[in-house]
C-alpha cells in the first residue's frame, strides 16, 4: 500500500443496510436507496455503465472538466483542500488535480474497495499531494478527516449523484456540504441536465443490458449480505423517464406473484409489482441554480458542453 495515503473507516454498519432494506421493503410501493448499489461487483459494472455509448453523463462531465479547468482553478483557487464525494471516476479527478492543484485531497466514498484502489493509484501519481481516504456514507452527516489548517475548503460531487436525492433532500444535502466547506467555501457540482426523453431514456437502457445487471445486482447483493433468496431470473429491469418529476425512475419488477426472504422476513410480491431502486433527477440550469440558492449558495459559475446535455457549477458558500 502507498503510505502517502491516509484510510479512515467510517463504513456504515452492516446493521444499517439491513434496516434500511427491510424498511423499504416494507413500504407500498417497495424501494431501495441507490447506495446500495455500489458493492464490488455493482462500482465495476457501474465504471462500465460510464463507458456505454448510450450513457452520455460520463463522457461529456469529463469534457466540460477538460476544456473549462483551467477557468474552475480561477474561481476556486490553488491550493485548496479538496473534498471528494463519492470518488468514482478517477479520470474526473486526474482532470481536475491537474488544473486545480489542491494542495490535500480527501476522497469520500462507500466502497472500502474500490476507494482504497483509486486513491493508492492517485497519491501515485501525485507525488506531493496529501491523500486522505475516507470510507463513509456521504448521505449521513460526517467531518473531515483532517484540519483545514489555513487551506481554502473546496468540495467536488460530480456524476449528477445530486440526482439521486428528491429536490427536498437535495437541498439539505447541500446545505450539509456548505457547512463542511463553510462561508467562503466552494462547491464544484455536476449536475445532469433535462433533454429529449428518448436521449435519457435510452442512456438508462443500454442495447448491452450493463444497466440491467447494474440493477439486478442489488438483489445478488441482498442474497449474499442479507440472507435473501431473491430468484434473479423472475425479476426484471424496467428504467423511463418521469416528465412530471423530472427523474429517471428505475425498478425491479417482480415477473411473477411471489414472496421472497430477506433477513429472515418474508416480502409479498404481485405479478408486476416493482421495487423503485433509483430516482436519477435532471434540472434546467435555472432549475438547479435556484435549488443551491435555497440551500444558502450563490452561482459563481456554470459551464456546459454545446449540445447542453450536462453542467458543471461552481457554487460559493454564504
Ligand atoms: C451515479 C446516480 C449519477 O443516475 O445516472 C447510471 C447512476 N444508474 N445508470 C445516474 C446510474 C443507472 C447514476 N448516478
Amino acid at each position: 500500500m502507498n503510505p502517502s495515503v491516509c484510510f479512515y473507516d467510517y463504513q456504515p454498519a452492516p446493521a444499517d443496510m439491513r434496516a434500511e432494506v427491510i424498511h423499504g421493503l416494507s413500504q407500498d410501493q417497495k424501494r431501495i436507496p441507490p447506495k446500495f448499489f455500489y458493492d464490488r461487483r455493482g462500482s465495476r459494472l457501474f465504471d462500465a455503465i460510464t463507458e456505454l455509448p448510450e450513457y452520455y453523463p460520463t463522457r461529456t462531465e469529463i469534457g466540460i472538466l477538460h476544456s473549462h479547468g483551467a477557468e474552475m482553478a480561477e474561481v476556486v483557487g490553488r491550493g485548496a483542500l479538496l473534498v471528494e464525494l463519492g470518488s468514482g471516476s478517477s479520470l474526473k479527478i486526474r482532470c481536475l488535480l491537474e488544473a486545480l492543484e489542491p494542495a490535500v485531497y480527501v476522497p469520500v466514498d462507500i466502497s472500502r474497495d474500490h476507494l482504497m484502489e483509486s486513491a493508492t493509484k492517485l497519491a501515485a501519481s501525485f507525488p506531493g499531494l496529501e491523500v486522505h481516504a475516507a470510507c463513509a456514507d456521504y448521505s449521513v452527516p460526517f467531518g473531515l478527516p483532517v484540519e483545514p489548517n489555513g487551506h481554502d475548503l473546496a468540495a467536488f460531487f460530480p456524476g449528477s449523484s445530486i440526482g439521486n436525492f428528491d429536490p427536498a433532500d437535495a437541498r439539505h444535502f447541500l446545505e450539509r456540504i456548505g457547512t463542511l466547506v463553510g462561508p467562503g467555501g466552494k462547491l464544484l457540482i455536476g449536475v445532469d441536465l433535462v433533454k429529449d426523453s428518448r436521449t435519457l431514456h435510452a442512456a438508462y437502457n443500454d442495447a448491452q443490458g450493463v444497466t440491467a445487471d447494474f440493477n439486478l445486482n442489488l438483489l445478488r447483493r441482498i442474497n449474499r449480505e442479507l440472507e435473501g433468496d431473491f430468484d434473479l431470473a423472475t425479476f426484471e429491469h424496467n428504467a423511463f423517464f418521469n416528465a412530471d418529476e423530472s427523474r429517471i425512475e428505475m425498478h425491479l419488477v417482480s415477473r411473477i406473484e411471489q414472496t421472497v426472504r430477506v433477513a429472515g422476513r418474508g416480502f409479498a410480491f404481485r405479478a408486476g409489482e416493482s421495487i423503485h431502486t433509483e430516482s436519477s433527477y435532471k434540472y434546467t440550469i435555472e432549475g438547479f441554480q435556484a435549488l443551491a440558492r435555497q440551500a444558502g449558495f450563490e452561482a459563481a459559475r456554470c459551464w456546459t458542453d454545446t449540445k447542453q446535455l450536462f453542467s458543471v457549477h461552481c457554487l460559493r458558500f454564504g
